[in-house]
């Protein structure tokens, strides 16, 4: 069966057009004004008249299987995929995090596990180093030769995930050996680890305190300290969720010295701020995120770092834990905000929300928001133009927009499986009313209807390489 998508308007970042697009299989077949299927066969029409037609969406920073902070995060790649994929987005690049005990191949190979056969869009990993000795470059190796040309690394959260200046120093040789890039979680573990003791000491311990344990400045050295490393291996580097001022005039200082590092904000920086983890009878422990959700003066200063181009991208740092039993952890009498598992989840929401925030308020137009959802992860991170494009020869991945849709966000109506959702009752404006992932209708007016183990992972490339992210399927 062909899929004929009629009368859309096309958006991608530097074209603007109304035309008819033909999907045969997994791939964008044809793009015309009008086009006739007379002689195609079976072809399903879907008609997309006042409505946007966007490259799928790419959520460039997940966690679905996540062991953390004592628990486990609450998705799996049922609920994740099909909960991405409602939203609009139709591949996930998810954070591979081994603990600093584990193999680093074993791990990767458990975490594919939990995706092959079950996920419902595609898929693939940031390597988590988390740690790095003898035994570790030759594994990474091969991970990278499967098509993994990413790592993370971890600045904070050391004794877990944590890596130390000579961990970190070899991961960005390697990585820049490799061609790969190195994204990182930029906050300074031991700033933050002093800052928790005197805060719970002085008997600071509800979740209104994680903010002012991980300060602007803890978030601000570690992009510094991050950045050094990169200025002195020459490795290309990613800064993941941004979430003030201050870390991203740190980036820039070593992006005008010729350091090649790009930064991602998240979902949630650009539209709460840090009154939501003062909210009263432990409410605010579904607002535990780090970096923690900041003052509201810093929101301003990201969505112009958006328009502007100085942050490249955003994705979500989807950790998802149920406030009964999970944020929960942090409760009263024992209160204690550094037992609250840091998250948010929001894979679900980002295009809407930035649609809403961003589209329907001028503050980015349309090509910018395809841009920061779609086409620039794909090019950062090997996928262009297979995914994030509109072309003949790209993967069907599609996303038929509704700019007309108006509804509310709701814990009660949505696909993540946790029991609460840090947007409850936020309004929204325009929504997915299709979506494809490689040619299979996954999504229509808000519903699932895509398959579970239809994604595939996606072989991405390295950083330079001349390989053709379109030769091979
Ligand atoms: N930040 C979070 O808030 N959750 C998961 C990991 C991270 O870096
Ligand atoms: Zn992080
Ligand atoms: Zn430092
Ligand atoms: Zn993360």
């Amino acid at each position: 069966m062909s899929l004929l998508i009629q009368n859309g308007t096309i958006i991608t970042p530097d074209q603007r057009y109304v035309a008819d697009i033909l999907i045969q299989g997994e791939s964008i077949y044809r793009i015309a004004p009008v086009i006739d299927t007379s002689d195609v066969g079976d072809v399903e029409i879907i008609d997309a008249e006042g409505k946007y037609v966007f490259p799928g969406f790419i959520d460039p920073h997940v966690h679905i299987y996540l062991p953390f902070m004592g628990t486990y995060a609450k998705d799996t790649y049922d609920s994740g995929s099909r909960a991405a994929l409602v939203g609009g987005t139709t591949t996930l690049i998810e954070m591979c995090c081994p603990a600093r005990e584990d193999d680093p191949w074993d791990a990767y190979q458990l975490w594919k596990g939990k995706a092959e056969g079950l996920s419902a869009c595609d898929y693939s990993f940031h390597m988590g180093v988390t740690r790095f000795d003898e035994t570790t470059e030759p594994l990474l190796r091969r991970i990278v030769a499967d098509g993994v040309t990413s790592f993370k690394v971890f600045l904070a959260y050391k004794g877990a995930f944590g890596v130390s200046d000579e961990e970190l120093y070899r991961t960005c040789r390697l990585a820049k050996d490799l061609g790969v890039v190195v994204t990182a979680h930029c906050e300074n573990a031991d700033l933050v680890a002093q800052l928790q003791t005197s805060l719970v000491a002085a008997g600071k311990t509800g979740p209104e305190f994680h903010e002012p344990s991980r300060p602007v400045a803890v978030e601000a050295e570690g992009v510094h300290h991050f950045c050094t490393f990169l200025k002195m291996t020459g490795a290309a580097g990613y800064i993941v969720h941004t979430s003030c001022r201050d870390a991203v005039e740190a980036a820039l200082k070593f992006q005008v010295q010729g350091v090649d590092v790009n930064l991602e904000t998240v979902i949630p920086y650009l539209v709460l701020d840090k009154t939501y983890a003062e909210r009263p009878n432990f409410e605010g422990a579904k607002y535990v995120m780090s970096p923690p959700i900041r003052d509201l003066s810093h929101q301003d200063y990201l969505w112009n770092a958006l328009r502007s181009g100085v942050i490249s991208t955003v994705a979500t740092d989807h950790a998802p834990f149920d406030f009964v039993g999970q944020k929960e952890m942090g409760k009263p009498p024992e209160s204690d905000f550094t037992k609250i598992p840091n998250g948010i989840p929001s894979v679900e929401h980002r295009p809407t929300l930035l649609y809403t925030h961003g589209v329907a308020t001028g503050r980015i137009d349309l090509h910018r928001f395809v841009e920061l959802l779609s086409t620039s992860a794909a090019k950062q991170f090997g996928m262009f133009p297979r995914k994030g494009s509109i072309q003949p020869g790209c993967d069907a991945d599609l996303v038929i927009w509704d700019p007309d849709y108006r509804g509310t966000i709701s814990a009660a109506t949505h696909t993540m499986n946790t029991d609460y959702d840090g947007f409850e009752g936020f309004p929204i404006i325009g929504r997915p009313a299709v979506v494809t992932c490689r040619g299979k209708v996954s999504v229509r007016d808000g519903q699932f209807t895509g398959t579970l183990g239809h994604g595939r992972q996606v072989a991405r490339s390295t950083k330079g390489s001349d390989v053709d992210s379109m030769a091979t399927p």
